[in-house]
């Protein structure tokens, strides 16, 4: 396939002001009638070129005259057009087949509904078009139906008309006064429940906010429309940016590439980021749809009012919305608290996210798929909707706020929507606006060096080093970068060059006894915990030297994560107990603990040190009675780093061992400390007789307790399979339900496992969303081998077309049970779903084709099978572009 590069970029040749759609919908065939206004920008005449895949062309005419088949060239992707007026109008007629769309790109069919996803290029799978972001144009949408089977149509901004169109069809006419690009563009038709509210904007105008759904799930919509206004009274309070439409839709689809989608006006969600009632969702799922509401929601702003002028650019509306949303998250967990209560609760929330990063984004940037968060050229950008763009760009804005403070990274944003509203851009602009308001306040600096993050691949390493000179009291600290080129930086010839980045590291001093100590005349970050101080790294190396420090400190590093980086510092394990213990940091004081258990696994793995866990029962077990933290904050505390996290960290990479180290370790955390254990689970059990709710507090508490059920099953503790089936029978939620079955799963034995799987099966089977809970667990337990998930995938319920299915199953067994997936026959089995899932759906394919990117530098005797897999796929001879770009890039 061909490679498209971000410097060939040339801005589309024509303006298309109105575009005028008229779509008669039809599962089986869908006549679109696309009428465009186009003005050619420069002087000389210039081909018109259109896209356009698996559609069939009924005709071209250009200012009402049709055109014969030698007044355009029609190719397989491709329309070309030769108009030689400035102005003039193309009308062009084609059909699609929405129920043979298996790919769910364009308009597809889900359920017995009707829908679209068009972002990054499915727009050209319903017309002929300029499917590109930065043709911004105002939509009019005429959409007919049969009536009886598609009573509801909607598309985005507002409703112009409604008439029956006797013949048992009907027509709705809907106007998008915004300018926007396709892949914003959206329809749903179908029969759907709806739950609404009026609101009220800063300004006083009033919108309809509606959240539609299945029939039967309405009851499930309460909390998704709650988020919506919070998101939305959340924009207004933190950015001043109020919502531009008088209507505000989400539709739920079964069917769904990804978690949801920000059409303009007109949200079409993944029914699991919608759904949620007490017996269905767990507290996690409560969350994630907070987030995902919250991150569609922001879009509205960062990513539609000011969108992306290349797809190279995606980083510009994904990294800063996502930042944005998990702001909001953690505002919400924090919301009502004070002082250190607050900084824990965000805390909870920044831990998930680095965790989630260590988990996704790290291996990314540490294998053939490594790219900047802009990157330099792709074949499918499909592929690249990843961890890099999304999280590390979310990490690169954050970097932005820190360096800037809040009010100044306010005054970035502001200036950023003053510039740039209504328009295609770049993250240069975004950048050229953050730094107007770094310049301000910074006078005679500037963000030249920053914006190295924006073109480098790989996770940089940051090295510490620290003298203490008791006579003069100083404390000297060193910090050296090194980011070596990563993924395509390493093909280039010569290698890529990479200089510095500017890296923001927030530090602290803590004494022998772990108090707060403040160098003479340092100023704290005013972002930071009591004493934090903002280094900020800008050369290869760099030393800071801090006055009337008495006693050699103990540092405290990387605070808050204030950089997308590997600290390494050597430094007795005894340090990190004491962090663990007293670092006022929520952030860091996690960390120590979590490099504690790092270091104990990693050398059980890879030196064979049987080293005692003493130090870590001790530090766990004072822990675990500080009654100071809040049991969410705890809970994370005494989890050990995922499987996936520290597999990451072995070289070569030990998949199996590192299992066994994990479980083993697990097991004797689980023994050693069974009176903390029996204590948490005793006092973190809910009262029946209040009602559930998902605070962070009462979500906390469940979460500590399966925490606690985990470790007495694995410790052996000789009640804990009853306490556990226990748990599971009375249970009156979904978290308190899953908590039990998931500790079951990875520590219950076989019968008792097997009874709860087959109960909770005939209590849900009638739930799609909860039976994907049922595939999910079992496809991750260390129980299920192999021949165990080929089992599951027979199970009537089971269906490849269902992204969410595939994912409970297939990705679950491949990226979550790695005691299992990484073996030969776990490879083949991978690579049998990559070509089963590429003939029908080559997005959700190419993502299953990642599972085991980083094959290469896996233990000798795992490479040649994941290797011999991987030639298997790239053989077969009808790869899609996406899964073949995948491919191809791990084996070169
Ligand atoms: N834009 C694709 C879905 C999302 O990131 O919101
Ligand atoms: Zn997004």
């Amino acid at each position: 396939p061909p490679t498209i590069s971000r410097h060939d970029y040339q801005p589309f040749p024509y303006a298309l002001p109105e575009v005028a759609l008229q779509l008669e919908l039809d599962a089986a065939r869908t006549r679109v009638t696309t009428r465009m206004s186009f003005e050619r920008a420069a002087g000389e005449l210039v081909p018109l070129v259109l896209n356009g895949q698996d559609l069939s062309l009924e005709s071209v005419a250009i200012d009402g005259v049709p055109l014969g088949p030698d007044a355009y060239e029609l190719h397989d992707e491709m329309l070309v057009l030769h108009p030689q007026a400035r102005r003039f109008t193309v009308e062009i007629v084609s059909t699609c087949c929405p129920e043979a769309n298996s790919t769910l790109m364009g308009l597809y069919v889900s359920g017995r509904h009707l829908f679209t996803q068009c972002e990054a290029e499915g727009f050209r799978r319903i017309t002929w078009f300029p499917d590109r972001p930065d043709v911004m144009a105002r939509y009019r949408v005429t959409l007919q139906a049969d009536t009886a089977h598609y009573p509801l149509l909607l598309s985005n901004g507002n409703l112009l008309s409604q008439r029956d169109l006797g013949d048992g069809r009907h027509e709705a006419v809907w106007e998008d006064p915004h300018p926007k690009p396709s892949y914003l563009f959206a329809v749903v038709a179908g029969d759907f429940a709806c739950r609404e509210e009026r609101i009220t904007t800063r300004s006083g105008r009033e919108v309809l906010l509606q959240v539609y759904s299945d029939h039967g799930a309405e009851n499930r919509t309460e909390w998704a429309m709650d988020c919506l206004i919070r998101a939305i009274r959340w924009d207004e309070a933190r950015y001043d940016l109020e919502l531009d439409l008088d209507r505000f839709m989400i539709v739920a689809a079964r069917d769904f590439n990804m978690g949801a989608m920000e059409n303009k006006g007109l949200n079409v969600f993944n029914s699991a980021y919608v759904l949620a009632d007490p017996a269905t969702a767990t507290d996690a799922t409560y969350r994630a749809i907070e987030a995902v509401i919250g991150h569609e929601y922001f879009h509205n702003w960062t990513g539609n009012r000011v969108t992306c002028r290349d797809w190279f650019q995606l980083s510009l509306k994904e990294g800063l919305t996502v930042f944005r949303d998990q702001e909001f998250s953690a505002d919400m967990l924090a919301h009502g608290l004070q002082g250190a209560a607050a900084a824990s609760a965000r805390a909870v929330k920044r831990i998930d996210d680095v965790s989630a990063l260590r988990i996704a984004q790290f291996p990314e940037d540490a294998g053939p798929m490594a790219h900047p968060i802009r990157p330099e050229s792709y074949q499918e950008i499909a592929n690249f909707y990843t961890a890099t763009i999304y999280e590390k760009g979310a990490e690169v804005i954050r970097m932005q706020q820190t360096l800037l403070g809040r009010e100044g990274f306010r005054e970035g944003l502001d200036e950023y929507f003053r510039r740039h509203d209504g328009q295609a851009v770049t993250c240069d602009d975004f950048i050229a606006a953050m730094e107007s308001a770094y310049i301000r306040r910074n006078p005679g600096r500037d963000l030249q060096v920053f914006r190295h993050w924006y073109s480098q691949a790989g996770t940089p390493r940051v090295t510490v080093r620290m003298q203490h000179d008791p006579q003069a009291q100083t404390c000297t600290i060193s910090l050296s970068q090194s980011n070596p080129p990563a993924g395509i930086e390493l093909l280039q010839n010569p290698p890529a060059t990479k200089p510095p980045l500017h890296i923001p590291v927030a530090i602290g001093l803590l004494s022998p006894t772990g108090a707060v100590v403040l160098p003479q005349g340092a100023q704290p970050h005013p972002l930071g915990a009591p004493g934090t101080l903002l280094l900020e790294l800008t050369e290869a190396e760099q030393s800071w030297t801090f006055h009337g420090v008495a006693e050699r400190p103990v540092l405290s590093l990387l605070r808050d994560f204030s950089a997308p980086v590997i600290i390494d510092y050597a430094r007795p394990d005894t340090e990190l107990a004491l962090l663990a213990r007293h670092d006022s940091d929520p952030f860091a004081r996690w960390e120590a603990g979590q490099e504690l258990a790092r270091g104990l696994v990693l050398g059980r793995v890879q030196a064979q040190l049987n080293t005692a866990a003493d130090l870590l029962c001790d530090t766990w077990a004072a822990l675990a009675q500080d009654t100071a933290l809040s049991p969410a904050y705890l809970a994370r505390v005494l989890t050990l780093p995922a499987q996936r996290e520290l597999i990451e960290l072995t070289t070569p990479m030990e998949p199996q061992a590192v299992v066994q180290v994990h479980r083993a370790l697990t097991q004797e955390l689980g023994g050693r400390l069974q009176d903390h254990w029996v204590r948490l689970y005793g006092a973190m059990a809910d009262d029946p007789a209040t009602p559930y709710s998902p605070d962070p507090d009462s979500a906390g508490r469940r979460a500590l307790r399966a925490l606690a059920l985990t470790y007495l099953l694995a410790g052996g503790h000789p009640q804990a399979a009853q306490w556990a089936m226990q748990h599971y029978e009375a249970a009156t939620n979904m978290s308190e339900r899953m908590g039990a079955l998931n500790a079951l799963a990875t520590w219950g034995p076989e019968e008792v496992r097997t009874a709860a799987y087959q109960h909770f099966y005939d209590m849900w089977q009638d739930d799609p969303l909860v039976i994907d809970r049922w595939f999910s667990v079992q496809a991750a337990s260390p129980f299920t081998g192999v021949g165990e998930v080929q089992a599951l995938m027979l199970h009537p319920a089971f269906s490849l077309r269902n992204p969410n299915r595939a994912r409970s199953v297939i990705f679950q067994f491949c990226m979550n049970n790695p005691g299992n997936a990484h073996s030969a026959a776990g490879y083949a089995f991978w690579a049998d779903q990559v070509l089963a899932l590429d003939a029908l759906n080559p997005e959700i394919a190419a993502r299953l084709a990642r599972a085991f990117d980083n094959w290469a530098r896996y233990t000798p005797a795992l490479r040649e099978p994941a290797r011999e897999a991987l030639q298997r796929i790239v053989q077969h001879p009808t790869l899609s572009r996406n899964v073949a770009e995948i491919v191809n890039k791990s084996l070169s």
